[in-house]
């Protein structure tokens, strides 16, 4: 049951496919209470009560207790103190134990702040900056019949190619096609499943979105076809921001089809992001979106079919405005090189760290939506889905009859509709495979179905052991990318020592394939949850409502990670009698028994549990070198 509510006019989203009457505001829920102007309501939370949502947002998997903002943003720091990563997932549940349950949707596109029993810890308070929202109240008898009827009302969510279950291998500094060959050709050596490797920036010229280095990269044309006979699939990132560079065939058209964002008096708005001075496409301009999706003809022609869109925020590194104003502010500081004041010097180094994805700079740029100006700050979160929804729609042009391997960075629910996401900049730390977990439910309730962290961890220098136990979560999420970031440790499989560990697993992933992929496209077309929280799947089990470090994976199967440092096993709840599968590999395997209750298993550093409901069968197979 679904009750819509419109505050203001509210902008179209897109985020929900389905056509609903407005209710009258005598038909809100009576526990919410709302501010005069509508712009917030609160709710009163009982001490046991769980919250689950808010997509890729940080903290545990129930995230009553802390701040959330939804703001896009280009986020590296994926810390406690963080209150906005690059999604913006408006959908929470409140589960009361044998009691009230209820789903919330607050679409809107721009700022919304999440209360959740922080600033008082029996308040929830959500939100936004000005009242023009929709307010959808999903109801429903379970937790989990509460998110399939949201899932139904927000539309079906993207499929990937079964190649997209594949091992990746990617970094931020593979420069060449030796890189990319070493990457085979290592994997190829020591038998080691891999289907693609991914092409960070650096194969752009001057990292002009659409073009190749042909010093790094000659006969690109050829180096796509050699991939193919090996059946690599190559995956290059693609960044919104247009290099202006008169000349440039992408910079000409785009001046041409006036397809960028404009200033307050109409002229291109400049902005530096990795090209140096560029343009951002206005993709909320339906010629905009069928332009730049056309554009991704470069790469299909040669026969490319996964792309990664990165930056897509948008982010920003400084504008003109903002450079100059910290100038500005620099000169003023020019004779001041001693005896700051403390506030000086907190304002100077400010100064510099406050000129990327500033926001001001959000407010200095125009949209053209229906033939109206609009603030990008009052769409920011609309961006990435606009440019989404623009290039996946094109792909049946370009590429009639192909299934295309695409996820971004940034999203809003809807996006799920075109693509997967990654959860961007994550680092190297154990706290992070724990973070992973608590993003894979709540990102299934809000539609993401295709998703996967950067394994190994993207940010500071992995360890071996710590790849080890990041692989032992991202075996079991769709997408399975090995990614870092410039500068820190070589971190795919064959820099270590323990190789046929690592085998183990790779080998443990590609046997599970067909089970994933029919668990995914289950989720797909049923709108069920692929990992789902104990709570949820046992809610008569008081003891699930505890457990935040294991999930349910499809109907009858159960992971539990380790995610401590140094662990050779982990407490697990076992909320009803199962098969517990210690393994090394696919065919190297024991097993335990494991009755209802607490039990403390021993899993060392090169194995990985999956547990199984009593009457199922875990469903593996051969694995191969390649998904094919
Ligand atoms: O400003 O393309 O999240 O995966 O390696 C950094 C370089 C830009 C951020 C992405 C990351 C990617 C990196 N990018």
């Amino acid at each position: 049951m679904i009750k819509k509510f419109v505050f203001g006019n509210p902008i179209n989203t897109q985020a929900v496919v389905e056509d609903f009457e407005e209710l009258d505001y005598s038909k809100l829920p009576e526990i919410f209470s709302f501010s005069e102007d509508y712009s917030e309501f609160k709710m009163e939370l009982d001490p046991e009560d769980i919250i689950y949502g808010l997509g890729e947002s940080l903290h545990g998997m129930n995230k009553r207790g802390f701040i959330y903002v939804s703001n896009n943003t280009d986020q590296v720091h994926h810390d406690e103190n963080q209150y906005s990563l690059y999604g913006s997932h408006n959908f929470i549940l409140i589960d009361r134990f044998e009691g009230f349950k209820l789903g919330l949707f607050v679409d809107y596109p721009a700022k919304t702040k999440w209360d959740l029993g922080f600033t008082d810890k029996d308040i929830m308070s959500v939100s936004v900056e000005e009242p023009d929202y929709k307010l959808y109240i999903v109801e429903g008898e379970t937790a989990l019949d509460i998110i399939k009827e949201f899932r139904r009302i927000i539309g079906k969510s993207y499929k990937a190619p079964l190649w997209g279950f594949g091992y990746g291998q990617s970094r931020w500094g593979y420069k060449c096609t030796e890189d990319v060959r070493k990457i085979v050709r290592e994997h190829k050596r020591l038998n080691l499943p891999i289907d693609s490797v991914y092409m960070d920036i650096d194969y752009m010229q001057d990292y002009a979105v659409f073009t190749i280095n042909d010093e790094r990269y000659p006969e690109f044309a050829d180096f796509v076809k050699e991939m193919e006979e090996e059946k690599i699939h190559l995956v290059p990132a693609i960044d919104p921001a247009v290099k202006r560079l008169p000349g440039y065939y992408v910079y000409d058209e785009g001046v041409e089809g006036n397809y960028f964002c404009k200033d307050e008096s109409g002229n291109d708005f400049p902005v530096a992001v990795w090209p140096g001075l560029s343009h951002l496409p206005d993709f909320f301009k339906p010629e905009t979106k069928k332009w730049f999706g056309d554009k991704y003809r470069f790469f299909t022609d040669l026969g490319i079919d996964g792309f990664w869109n990165d930056m897509n925020e948008p982010a920003i590194f400084y504008s003109s405005n903002s450079i100059k104003k910290t100038a500005d502010y620099l000169a003023t500081m020019k004779d001041k090189t001693e005896n700051l004041t403390l506030g000086e010097l907190w304002d100077y180094l400010d100064a510099a760290s406050g000129l990327a994805n500033n926001e001001e700079d959000y407010k200095s740029f125009y949209h053209e939506i229906d033939g109206k100006k609009v603030r990008h700050d009052r769409v920011h979160n609309l961006y990435a889905l606009n440019m989404m929804q623009g290039v996946y729609e094109n792909f049946k042009e370009i590429a009639p009859g192909k299934e295309i391997l695409f996820f971004a960075r940034s999203s809003y629910i809807g996006s799920h509709r075109y693509g997967g996401i990654w959860t961007g900049d994550n680092s190297s730390y154990y706290s992070h495979i724990q973070l992973i977990l608590s993003q894979l439910p709540n990102l299934n309730m809000c539609g993401f179905l295709y998703v996967g962290a950067d394994t190994g961890g993207f940010a500071f220098n992995t360890s071996e052991p710590l790849l080890m136990r990041f692989m032992q979560i991202s075996l079991f999420t769709p997408l399975f990318r090995n990614h870092c970031a410039l500068g820190t440790r070589d971190q795919e499989i064959y820099q270590f020592k323990d190789i046929d560990s690592f085998r183990g697993m790779l080998n443990l992933r590609y046997a599970l394939i067909p089970e994933l992929y029919k668990i995914y496209t289950d989720s797909i077309e049923n709108n069920k949850m692929m990992f789902t929280p104990l709570a949820l799947a046992y809610p008569g089990d008081k003891k699930c409502r505890q457990v935040g470090d294991q999930l349910m994976l499809g109907d009858d199967y159960m992971i539990a990670p380790v995610t401590e440092a140094n662990a050779t096993g982990r407490y697990v709840y076992v909320p009803e009698n199962m098969k517990c599968y210690i393994m090394k590999s696919h065919d190297k395997y024991r097993t335990v028994d494991l009755p209802k209750g607490h039990h403390y298993i021993n899993i060392a550093i090169n194995e990985v549990a999956i547990f199984v409901k009593e009457g199922k069968v875990l469903n593996l197979c051969e694995p191969g070198l390649r998904t094919e």
